[in-house]
């Protein structure tokens, strides 16, 4: 049988426009190159789809410069999809052009519908709970709705609070199996996964962390080569993914995609 958590026929993606210049950004490091940015995106569909998963491509969405970053918009589980609610402002539009696309493909659907907000960056699924990161974009409200809203799926959620200056939960840990989680120090020093195996990213690579297990692969940014080499000698196959023009946006590996 198949483990929900890491084991995926489907991803969902969707195609970066011109306006991603105009994404949002903790720090300001010069624009993101479109031309990079399509190729680098291209070789994560191309290795999603090398594990056998299909990748359904949506089209750029030019009014919204954050819209490659599809993770945040719902909350893909085997028995139903939740559409989120965005903490960005700039962002809240995003949900009502992946709506459709659910729709035709879940027969439960569900919906955050506030005031809490929660973006699906913040959330990690493993095999036993739901993990959800309080950061700037997710609240306690947000959580509560959408423990309610899973509690019939015989989900537990629990909250956790993560680093100041971490955008989101999942920017600082993954899930690479049933029950280990790459992460930062900064993230597993409040004892957050003291259940789980945790591999830590290696020193001076915390940008690292943001990966995904997708069937055979664990997929991660290129260019942190101490990162690697730990998840190589714990016997995954790592594949290295260009990540220079989504990292000035804040982005990474889990946010360029659903999975389910
Ligand atoms: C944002 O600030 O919303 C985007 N520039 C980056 C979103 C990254 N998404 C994610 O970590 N799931």
């Amino acid at each position: 049988m198949k483990n929900p958590c890491f084991e995926f026929s489907r991803a969902i993606i969707r195609k970066p426009a011109a306006s991603i210049t105009e994404g949002l950004r903790a720090i300001d490091t010069g624009p993101p190159d479109l031309t990079r940015m399509t190729a680098a995106h291209d070789s994560y569909a191309a290795t999603l789809r090398e594990t056998g998963a299909e990748v359904i491509a949506l089209s750029a969405l030019p009014a919204y410069p954050d819209s490659i970053f599809v993770e945040d918009t719902a909350l893909c589980l085997p028995q139903g999809a939740i559409l989120m609610r965005a903490g960005a402002p700039t962002r809240s539009g995003e949900v009502y052009e992946m709506a459709p696309v659910l729709y035709k493909m879940y027969k439960d659907v569900r919906e955050i519908k506030g005031p809490g907000t929660i973006e699906g960056g913040d959330i990690l699924v493993t095999a036993r709970e739901v993990l959800v990161g309080l950061s700037e974009r997710t609240d306690q409200a947000g959580v509560d709705e959408l423990a309610a809203l899973t509690a019939d799926w015989g989900y537990k959620v629990r909250a956790i609070t993560i680093p100041p200056d971490v955008l989101h939960f999942k920017t600082d840990c993954s899930l690479l199996d049933a029950n280990t989680i790459l992460s930062t120090q900064r993230l597993a020093a409040s004892g957050c996964f003291d259940d789980y195996n945790v591999i830590y990213t290696a020193p001076d690579e915390e940008s690292a962390a943001n990966a995904i297990r997708f069937n055979q692969f664990v997929i991660m940014a290129a260019g942190f080569p101490n990162t690697a080499k730990r998840l190589r000698d714990s016997g995954y196959e790592v594949r290295e993914i260009d990540n220079v023009d989504c990292a000035k946006l804040d982005g990474g590996m889990s946010c360029l995609s659903l999975r389910f």
